[in-house]
């Protein structure tokens, strides 16, 4: 009764989005701002242009690129609506006044996880999407290198593995930050960066992107990349030679974000759209393009590809620490010190 009543609000979101736009659609317009993989931004933006009229600009960009560019126009703010990417730098937003709050009539089909993550936030974001962090590998790759199978996180920092390991920065990307804070709770501060620094010398390449080191890998350009889980499993079905890792030790996890701009020029737009992309419908179509995370609406369908995070030692992510504004400053700066300038 509860998954059919939800699924019914779901549905009038959805109508009401598409009906409140018909008359005035062609005044109407949103500037998105989207930070997970280009096809499943290319598909909301289409998609939700489809069912309001309303014209979408979206710009795809990493997760710290989007903060860092929020931040740079908050004088004089561009954007509307931030989709997606890891919820630690939305987070950080929140806190530096950077988004605004709005609680959706939506909220009651969502995962507590969801609700949480804007609670913390004082509305100011909410949860769209959640996944695991590991790792991927070229089967192929391995075997020709003759390379040991690894299972676990400091497998990765073996000498044997110099060179075949890509991982992105965590200051252009939200996936390599959450690879970071992951390691500092999971190990330790003093451990975990010892993890950084000897993972460091077998990096063959940071990218700026959190997915490109395992479409590296896909492409036969690249051995291992540490990715969210699902990121890896989308080169696996779609028939690339890619093995995915839960590693042994445990991991770390995201709950992508979404949140309205602080001074958003085309609000009423950006409201619609935020409740248009927390309904069921809308969650399910992520499986259009191969977009495996947890989606954060009830009802909303989960591929059996997906990665079970219920099977995975996941760590308890301490999200309101390690996203908020000081600690994420202070780990990057940490990272740029004492990481990213050492030889390899
Ligand atoms: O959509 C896949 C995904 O891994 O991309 C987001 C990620 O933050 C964007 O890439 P960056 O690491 O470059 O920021 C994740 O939220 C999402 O699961």
């Amino acid at each position: 009764m509860k998954r059919l009543s939800g699924t019914i609000i779901g549905v009038l979101v959805a109508l009401s989005a598409s009906a409140a736009f018909t008359t005035t659609a062609s005044a109407q317009k949103l500037t998105l701002y989207c930070s997970a993989q280009e096809d499943w931004c290319q598909l909301m933006a289409r998609g939700f242009e489809e069912a309001t009229g309303i014209d979408v600009d979206m710009t795809r960009k990493s997760s710290g690129e989007t903060f860092a560019q929020i931040k740079a126009e908050s004088a004089n703010p561009k954007g509307d609506v931030w989709w997606g990417g890891t919820g630690d730098p939305h987070l950080q937003a929140a806190e530096e006044n950077l988004t605004q709050p709005y609680i959706s009539p939506m909220r009651s089909e969502l995962q507590d996880w969801a609700i949480n993550q804007a609670t913390s936030a004082n509305d100011k974001t909410i949860g769209i999407y959640s996944g695991a962090l590991g790792y991927g590998f070229n089967t192929e790759l391995l075997a020709a290198n003759d390379l040991p199978v690894p299972t676990g996180w400091k497998d990765l920092t073996k000498p044997v593995y110099k060179g075949f390991v890509q991982m992105a920065n965590p200051n252009s990307s939200g996936t390599a930050y959450t690879t970071l804070a992951t390691m500092v709770q999971l190990f330790g501060e003093e451990e975990g960066f010892e993890f950084m620094k000897a993972l460091h010398k077998n990096i063959s390449n940071y990218t700026k992107s959190g997915s490109a080191p395992i479409k590296a890998a896909a492409r036969g350009e690249n051995v291992i990349g540490i990715v969210f889980m699902h990121d890896a499993v989308k080169q696996a079905v779609t028939g690339f030679p890619i093995q995915v890792v839960a590693p042994v030790e445990g991991t770390g996890f995201e709950i992508g974000s979404m949140s309205i701009i602080d001074g958003a020029r085309n609000l009423e737009s950006a409201k619609a759209f935020y409740d248009w992309a927390l309904t069921a419908e809308v969650q399910s179509r992520a499986l259009e393009v191969n977009a495996f995370q947890v989606p954060s609406n009830v009802n909303a369908e989960t591929s059996p590809s997906a990665p079970d995070l219920a099977s995975i030692t996941l760590i308890d992510y301490d999200f309101k620490l390690y996203g908020s504004s000081a600690e994420r400053r202070r780990l990057l700066e940490k990272w740029d010190n004492e990481v990213s300038i050492l030889p390899q």
